[in-house]
């Protein structure tokens, strides 16, 4: 395949054509490699293609790019910082940060890792912002993902510790030539021992290449993941019952059916406050009116109490609202913020044959 038709292919996929069944499945490494910005991540994809193309492996590079979380000059700055690699028909580099036709950042980007692979480069690597969902989506379809941080992070390692936990397969501490390496590699050290993991942790200074041969020994010696990374779904996330009062209520949620409260909260701008009861995946929120007016009361008045709401979490809010809007499908009102800091919006029960639907950012 030549370079002008893997752009073109690549384009067609960021339009939401679907990755090519002719092709063959390929054989190389996907890395994801990912971290808070300013970490060095580019410069550090750069040095592992240096090297990586020193021992002959062939690399395809996707940056990606969520353009609601930076400014496009980060994904222009990545590419002059690539130049050195422009002419060489062994590196084919492409920046994305387009949602796809088919769904969000993360569908589009595994998808053109898919290609790269399939296109039979040796490595693809995938460089992604930060820890967030999508990274998160992404990692999973990653064989390893490098979680890139620098020296004196502080708290900031506490404040990505969830996300991080569960995607690094690797982690480098980059800027090693910085003050504050030894403190970073013993929080990191430290918050591994509380998840009892083991992950390899290297030090590398990107702008001279110090540390990136043994890092990319690690990244060679990787093995292939299976290929059972599941597939970005939507979930059950919560059915929402109004009641007359949660105190009433509990006993027969709590004592009898032996469900735990996990949490109470008060919504103001619903005028509701609620209890939490896990079950499974999903939980069960028990919604009480704090006012005559809160569409719970209203409710209640009109059909009684009951099933209010059932709440369906997708990986891709935005897109779904942008397929029910052009399906002419009622939305109750804008998207809003959720107490947890989720996005959510509500859909009119005519659409869904009289259940109101509550869909959440995953
Ligand atoms: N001192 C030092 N600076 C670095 C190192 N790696 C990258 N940088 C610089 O850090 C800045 C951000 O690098 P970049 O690769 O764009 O970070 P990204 O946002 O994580 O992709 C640039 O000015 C780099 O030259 C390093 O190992 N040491
Ligand atoms: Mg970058």
């Amino acid at each position: 395949m030549t370079t002008r038709e893997l752009a073109r292919l690549a384009t067609a996929i960021e339009n939401g054509a679907p990755v090519p069944a002719d092709l063959p499945a390929g054989t190389g490494l996907t890395i994801g490699v990912t971290g808070p910005p300013g970490a060095g991540k580019s410069s550090l994809v750069d040095a592992i293609t240096a090297e990586l193309r020193r021992r002959g492996k062939t690399v395809a590079i996707l940056a990606v790019d969520p353009s609601s979380r930076s400014t496009g000059g980060a994904i222009l700055g990545d590419r002059i910082r690539m130049q050195r690699h422009h002419a060489d028909p062994g590196v084919f580099i492409r920046s994305t940060a387009t949602r796809g036709a088919s769904g969000g950042l993360a569908r589009t980007s595994i998808a053109l890792a898919q290609l790269f692979r399939k296109a039979g480069f040796d490595f693809t690597i995938l460089e992604t912002v930060g820890v967030g969902q999508d990274e998160i989506d992404i990692a999973g379809h990653a064989d390893a993902t490098v979680v890139v941080l620098v020296p004196g992070m502080g708290d900031d390692v506490q404040a990505i510790k969830a996300g991080i936990m569960e995607i690094a397969d690797l982690f480098v501490i980059n800027k090693a030539d910085r003050p504050g390496v030894e403190q970073t590699q013993r929080e990191i050290e430290a918050m591994l021992s509380l998840g009892h993991t083991q992950v390899p942790l290297f030090r590398t200074v990107a702008i001279d290449g110090t540390g990136v041969a043994e890092l990319t020994d690690a990244l060679e010696a990787r093995e292939r993941r299976p290929q059972t990374a599941k597939p970005i779904t939507c979930a059950l996330d919560h059915l929402g019952i109004a009641v007359r009062s949660i105190e009433d209520s509990l006993p027969f949620y709590a004592a009898q059916l032996g469900l735990e409260i996990a949490s109470r909260e008060t919504v103001e701008h619903e005028k509701v406050k609620l209890a939490m009861l896990p079950a499974g995946q999903a939980r069960i929120e028990l919604l009480e009116a704090l006012s005559p007016d809160s569409g719970i009361a209203k409710f209640i008045e009109k059909r009684g109490p009951g099933l209010h709401h059932v709440a369906l979490r997708v990986p891709d809010l935005n897109a779904t609202i942008a397929r029910l809007e052009a399906a002419g499908v009622r939305l109750l009102g804008a998207p809003q913020q959720g107490a947890g800091g989720h996005t959510y919006v509500f859909v009119h029960p005519a659409a869904s044959g009289g259940v109101l639907w509550e869909l959440i950012q995953s």
